[in-house]
């Protein structure tokens, strides 16, 4: 009659195979889950990188570029726009800058270096530039750009 009351090491014995299934099943699981855990997070990080690539244009897009030269401004002086930036390249023998009077200073420029000058916020109108560097404007660094 041992069927009819079968001992507990029995009814554990017959239990076997399912516990072993169900802690397989739980590995693969887990597994499956660190499989896409891995993913997501690849997926996650090039998501990242694609909101990352615009920042580096950070400032409003260049709207155009002017020489530096020993003394003398040429080359874009027409802008449109409220936000532009301005490339600057220096191709004289001498450290330049460019300032919008009264609206933007840009940092000096080394000979033969170029900078970008981020101009926000600019009214349409004409605006005098020069170059701050003692006695550069004297020598003809001056000039006028216009926005609109
Ligand atoms: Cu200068």
């Amino acid at each position: 009659m041992s069927n009819a009351n079968p001992s507990t090491s029995d009814q554990i014995r017959s239990l076997q195979p399912i516990i072993y299934t169900a802690l397989i099943l739980a590995l693969v699981g887990v597994f499956v889950a660190f499989l896409a855990l891995d993913k997501a997070n690849e997926s996650g990080g090039t998501v990242v990188q694609a909101a990352a690539a615009p920042a580096p244009a950070g400032g409003a897009a260049v709207g155009g570029a002017i020489t530096l030269a020993d003394f003398s401004f040429s080359g874009d002086m027409e802008f449109t726009g409220t936000d532009f930036g301005i490339e600057l390249n220096n191709v004289g023998q001498t450290v330049h800058n460019l300032e919008i009077v009264g609206e933007a200073q840009s940092d000096n420029v080394n000979p033969g270096e170029s900078a970008v000058l981020d101009v926000t916020g600019i009214d349409p109108g004409t605006y005098e530039i020069r170059c701050t560097i003692p006695g550069h404007a004297e020598q003809g660094m001056v000039g006028e750009i216009t926005v609109s």
